[in-house]
């Protein structure tokens, strides 16, 4: 019998977001956490965050390509939520004295033109209700050691969520090729990934029909206004200070990843 609870899984991961510590595994303790357990947890640390006067913004999708998904030894995607105490205007250097072990991953970003309701969803669909498309990059920070995690543990830690950029111009989806828009992660100059939107769910908007046919489970739709993040179409890097990253699309635009002081 497990004295694990929703509230106490939720007061363990804000206080190592709190006090920049990482830990173990919330699953070798409490190995009964399944996934719809998980995302109650996560729920309810964002109402947690909601109450301290952070407001949701939109959703994220994690783990949506083969590179992530192998790294991690992980094979389903998963969501979480982003708020606005999360973003970073473009420039702006990533607070890592904040954090704990951020990483970067580039970002094909959404933003909502329309309300897109799950279930049944389409990718032709979730594509339509698409106002602008933007480059962007998540900070990403898992709360536990090593970014080790089974899947329930990092779907309760809102998605290693952290922080994210998006950038200020917008593309209509239209005359776009998402699947064959081509993307690079270089560290001070160093080529490091490439990837293209193909890598993320075979078509970004594939990505987001998920999240509205997922988050419909919960009674949850993606609202008008709604950032998306769609998942990472590479490995991600970590940030680190001194370093610059550079994430660079043929056509949806280029940001600069840079590091405060410790
Ligand atoms: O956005 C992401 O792909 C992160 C999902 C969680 C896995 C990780 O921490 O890399
Ligand atoms: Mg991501």
């Amino acid at each position: 019998m497990t004295d694990w609870t929703i509230d106490r899984a939720v007061e363990e991961l804000l206080r190592r977001e709190r006090e920049r510590q990482d830990g173990g595994r919330i699953t070798d303790q409490w190995p009964e956490l399944d996934l719809a357990t998980a995302y109650r947890v996560q729920d309810a640390l964002i109402d947690r965050k909601r109450r301290a006067g952070e407001n949701i913004v939109g959703v994220k999708l994690g783990l949506t390509s083969q590179a992530k998904q192998q790294r991690m030894g992980i094979d389903s995607p998963l969501t979480g939520w982003l708020t606005d105490a999360m973003t970073l205007a473009t420039g702006e250097a990533v607070p890592v004295a904040e954090m704990i072990h951020p990483r970067v991953e580039p970002e094909i970003v959404f933003v909502m033109g329309r309300r897109l309701e799950g279930p049944g969803v389409t990718w032709e669909q979730a594509l339509a209700a698409v106002e602008s498309v933007h480059a962007g990059f998540e900070i990403i920070d898992s709360r536990y050691r090593d970014f080790s995690f089974a899947l329930p543990d990092v779907v309760a830690d809102n998605a290693s969520s952290s922080r994210f950029a998006v950038s200020a111009e917008g593309f209509a989806p239209g005359g776009l090729d998402l699947v064959g828009e081509a993307c690079t992660v270089s560290v001070d100059g160093e080529l490091i990934h490439s990837a293209t939107g193909a890598a993320v769910q075979g078509h970004p908007a594939q990505a987001l029909a998920l999240a509205a046919n997922s988050l419909a489970r919960r009674g949850i739709a993606v609202e008008a206004g709604w950032t998306v993040l769609t998942g990472g179409l590479t490995d991600a890097v970590f940030v680190e200070p001194g370093r610059t990253v550079a994430v660079e699309f043929a056509h949806l635009g280029s940001l600069t990843v840079t590091s405060g002081h410790l």
